[in-house]
């Protein structure tokens, strides 16, 4: 053979191999530089935490078996930073699952780390900044997967559109976590505008003229930061809506003016289809629906997104479905579609009750090995307001559970595990007898393999008659949602478990006074945050961690542990001291 069609045989063979990985699919690249930038998300100008000089960042894009690779330089000038890949179970890469002091140590300023990550499963995910309250201040984007090229998804649909869910204050995010940090304890407030796809209306109203409400009628170009982005549709078609909520707060409600919707994909995973009028999204959750452009094609319709279970202070957050070849600037002839009564809670229940797998869908193991109870309650520790599991608020550790467990650095974390269960006595009717709790930082170590279940148990806040939703995402896997109940959870409520079709999840809520029961598989070796999902909750302690198999994990990148304790290991290792 001719040397120089050897040359470019091996060429060629090169640019494949480093196109496909030998597992299959394709690798995709993206450089990323996270900023803070002057932004007016809804009409007001501040300051939002950007990437590429986009808010909300990027959207990724990819098939089902693709290695999506993230290149981060950390440009903010003070603060370091970390991106999670929310529903990526980051199988054999539990070093890029993004969770500071858990994965990984926090980027500086101006430093690089590099994300390589598998997303095996198709479905509607998003990412988000975890560390501090960065999700406040806007660090998020959508991730979107395929499925694989010659896959089918479960159902047909001739177009999609994607919106991700946010909540948003004026105060910026250093000051909510001083806020929520002082004493006495100042709350953040309910947030001033919800954003669809990063835009809300704070000075106006879509719906001005219509819903007789003092704010005016919005009049915009259409190129302004805040101006909505509308979804152009044909008449006679099926549409996906992709949903996902990165909200730091809000519970929110969403509905199709005119349009009924059918739920098909809930966290990543198909759901049996089920119609709705509107569908509650919890921060943390993703859905998929369905829709049929039916209705009187020379109208327009509302897409409201409505605040549930607080008392809403934050106006609805508004776009438009614009039947084409009707004119976008044509108003809807009715008002937005009203959610139910913030604290319709049986609405809810009966909402997240109708959500089953999809035939196929693997089953839960029948047995489990080991069950968790979880008690959440608001507490003080030292006359500071803090959420506590179990009478354990977490506090996270300077060196990453990650590194400090896989060297045995018993030194970086209390290596006393946190308890299983709680005082069955415990009144959870009440605000706790004893309010006082302690700071923690200890890890459930669960045995590689086995199958957990973790019954979360919701209770009184501090101020009586006051039970807050919470919802509760587990990183790392999913879990099937084996049922809901309210009051406290007694052995007996087992046999009311579902284990037919449970959903699988990677968020569920717990209901004010109610319990929500969860199972799954301890088997992606790893250190995995479980936690609610409503930021400032999480900053004032609401979480727990998980580990499993941390023995089994060989190769986690020197950049993750550069800092505390495995900063020091690494860097004798490397000769330094
Ligand atoms: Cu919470």
């Amino acid at each position: 053979m001719d040397s120089s069609v050897l040359v470019s045989c091996f060429v060629i063979l090169n640019l494949f191999l480093m196109t496909i990985p030998a597992s299959g699919g394709k690798s995709r690249h993206f450089r990323w530089e996270v900023e803070y930038m002057h932004w007016s998300p809804d009409g007001l100008e501040g300051v939002v935490m950007g990437i590429n000089g986009q808010f909300p960042g990027p959207t990724i894009r990819a098939l089902a078996g693709d290695t999506i690779h993230v290149e981060l330089t950390n440009k903010l000038p003070t603060e370091g930073v970390v991106i999670h890949w929310h529903g990526i179970r980051q199988i054999g890469t539990p070093w890029a699952d993004g969770t500071a002091s858990i994965s990984q140590c926090a980027i500086n300023p101006g430093e690089k780390f590099a994300y390589r990550f598998k997303v095996d499963k198709a479905g509607t995910y998003f990412y988000h900044g975890h560390y501090g309250m960065q999700r406040s201040a806007g660090l998020y984007g959508s991730l979107i997967v395929d499925v694989r090229e010659g896959d089918k998804e479960p159902f047909e649909y001739d177009d999609e559109f994607n919106i991700l869910l946010s909540d948003w204050w004026h105060k910026g995010s250093h000051e909510q976590e001083v806020d929520l940090s002082s004493n006495p304890f100042r709350w953040i407030g309910e947030p001033q505008t919800l954003l669809i796809n990063g835009r809300g209306q704070y000075n106006c109203s879509l719906a001005g003229q219509l819903s007789h409400s003092p704010t005016s009628q919005c009049k915009l170009r259409g190129d302004e930061q805040y101006a909505p982005r509308l979804l152009h549709v044909q008449p006679r078609k099926t549409y996906r809506l992709r949903i996902a909520s990165s909200t730091a707060l809000a519970s929110l409600n969403l509905a199709i003016g005119n349009h009924k919707m059918m739920v098909v994909e809930a966290d990543g995973n198909y759901v049996h289809p089920f119609a709705v009028d509107n569908i509650d999204v919890y921060s943390g959750e993703s859905y998929s629906v369905l829709f049929t452009t039916d209705q009187d094609p020379s109208n327009n319709y509302w897409i409201s997104v409505s605040v549930r279970g607080r008392e809403p202070k934050t106006p609805q957050g508004l776009t438009i479905l614009n039947y084409r070849p009707t004119s976008a600037s044509k108003l809807p002839i009715s008002p937005p579609p009203a959610a139910p009564a913030w604290n319709d809670f049986k609405y809810s229940v009966t909402l997240s009750k109708q959500l089953f797998a999809l035939k196929g869908t693997p089953k839960p193991p029948a047995r489990l090995d080991r069950r968790i109870l979880l008690l959440n309650t608001q507490n003080f520790i030292d006359g500071y307001t803090k959420w506590a599991i179990n009478n354990v608020s977490l506090v996270l550790p300077a060196t990453p559970y990650l590194g400090s467990i896989r060297y045995g650095l018993t030194n970086a974390f209390d290596q006393k595990s946190p308890p299983d269960d709680f005082g069955r006595e415990y009144d959870i009717v009440k605000p706790a007898g004893n309010q006082n709790s302690s700071y923690g930082n200890g890890v459930y170590t669960l045995r590689f393999n086995t199958t957990v279940d973790v019954i979360l148990q919701n209770a009184n806040a501090l101020k009586a008659n006051v039970s807050e939703i919470h919802p509760w995402h587990l990183h790392g896997h999913d879990f099937w949602v084996l049922g809901y109940g309210e009051g406290k959870f007694t052995d007996k409520d087992e046999e009311r478990f579902n284990l037919e079709n449970p959903p699988l999840k990677n968020t569920a809520v717990i209901f004010p006074y109610g319990w929500t029961a969860l199972r799954f598989v301890a088997d992606n070796p790893g250190v995995w945050a479980f936690h609610c999902h409503i930021e400032p909750h999480l900053h004032m302690g609401m979480g727990v961690i998980f580990a499993e198999g941390v023995r089994r994990i060989n190769k986690i990148p020197d950049e993750a542990l550069g800092c505390g304790l495995t900063g020091k290991v690494l860097m004798k290792k490397n000769g330094g001291i």
